[in-house]
């Protein structure tokens, strides 16, 4: 059952329904849900919920009921709702402990980018992967397309990439936070979910993008190696701001993927969907893809009909399985 509805029947009328904007650990920013009145919260002493292993029982994204405590737009968080999904990574301290990133995710865009720097296919189906295992849509955004000369190298890259992501089923945008190219296209896609998350290498141009999308924000930008950033709370908390359509918008500043976190090395391929959709035609039912006899995804590889780029980063993703459950 609910546990907003449980507790909100105990606690009466002065509770109050919102949504984690920030958190610091022990301080959170809740956006009421109605007005969006911003309230400056703590959390009550019930926040750690049975059975969970993480180091911070509520996080960004989160549903929670509080209480007003008599100064203005100040509060108690009293009860944390049951999450849709969550994005975890393992604590930074302790091995068995994780950290929630961000709860109750509409949908992930991964921000990527052929040159300065360029993102791997490796580092893009490991997050589809985690995406795909918590059931969170993913769109795919290639930024700094201005700096892609046609006919060029960085061109031809973008092109592959877009065409990998494309057949495999997945959203692709190709946009320009400094010139604009996409951009409607971008907000329009951000506008259709409730809470949307950016996340990407650093330096690929998240900040940027956001400040193009709510320009009053004016986040920092540029400091991809700038040294006081290293070991602040940047990174590892994320920030979650209201957007105009009514949804959200997360940054994950410092994230630098997520880790294979409850899964098994097994159901692996269930996450690459072009793969999943063929399983049935492999004489197992249990096939890996890997060296079993009649397999129809390796033959759609040699076929031309998944590409062999996305089968290899599986392959590499089950043979190195335990170094990635440690997160990265
Ligand atoms: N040429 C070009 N540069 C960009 C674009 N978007 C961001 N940048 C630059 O890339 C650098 C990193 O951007 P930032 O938004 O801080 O990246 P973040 O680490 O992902 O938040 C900054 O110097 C930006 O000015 C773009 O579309 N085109
Ligand atoms: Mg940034
Ligand atoms: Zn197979």
């Amino acid at each position: 059952m609910n546990q907003c509805d449980d507790r909100s029947a105990e606690e009466g009328v002065g509770s109050m329904r919102g949504i984690i904007l920030r958190s610091t650990g022990s301080w959170y920013q809740v956006s009421e849900w109605e007005s969006r009145v911003v309230f400056g919260c703590r959390a009550g002493g019930r926040m750690r919920l049975d059975g969970e292993r993480s180091t911070n029982p509520l996080a960004v994204g989160d549903i929670v009921r509080f209480e007003a405590n008599g100064k203005e737009e100040a509060g108690l968080i009293t009860a944390r709702e049951e999450r849709k999904n969550a994005i975890v990574r393992r604590s930074v301290n302790l091995s068995k402990e994780t950290h929630v990133v961000a709860a109750n995710l509409d949908r992930a865009f991964l921000i990527a980018t052929v040159s300065q720097p360029s993102t791997s296919s490796g580092f893009i189906d490991r997050f589809l992967v985690t995406a795909e295992a918590y059931g969170i849509p993913t769109t795919i955004v290639f930024n700094k397309c201005d700096l892609v000369m046609s006919g060029g190298k960085a061109s031809e890259l973008l092109d592959y990439m877009v065409g990998l992501y494309e057949t495999a089923g997945y959203d692709v945008l190709q946009v320009s936070a400094k010139t604009g190219l996409g951009l409607p296209e971008l907000k329009a896609a951000i506008a259709e979910s409730g809470v949307n998350m950016l996340s990407g290498h650093s330096g690929v141009g998240k900040s940027t993008l956001i400040n193009q999308i709510l320009p009053g924000l004016d986040l920092r930008t540029g400091d991809v190696s700038d040294s006081h950033q290293k070991g602040k709370h940047t990174t590892t908390y994320a920030e979650m701001f209201p957007l105009p359509s009514g949804g959200y918008l997360i940054d994950t500043p410092g994230i630098k993927g997520f880790g294979l976190v409850q899964l098994e090395k097994e159901h692996l391929h269930h996450y690459f969907p072009e793969m999943f959709a063929l399983l049935s035609e492999c004489k197992f039912h249990n096939c890996l893809h890997r060296s079993e006899p009649k397999c129809a995804v390796r033959k759609a590889v040699e076929k031309g009909l998944i590409a062999e780029e996305r089968y290899l980063n599986y392959l590499d993703l089950y043979e190195n399985f335990d170094a990635e459950t440690n997160y990265r």
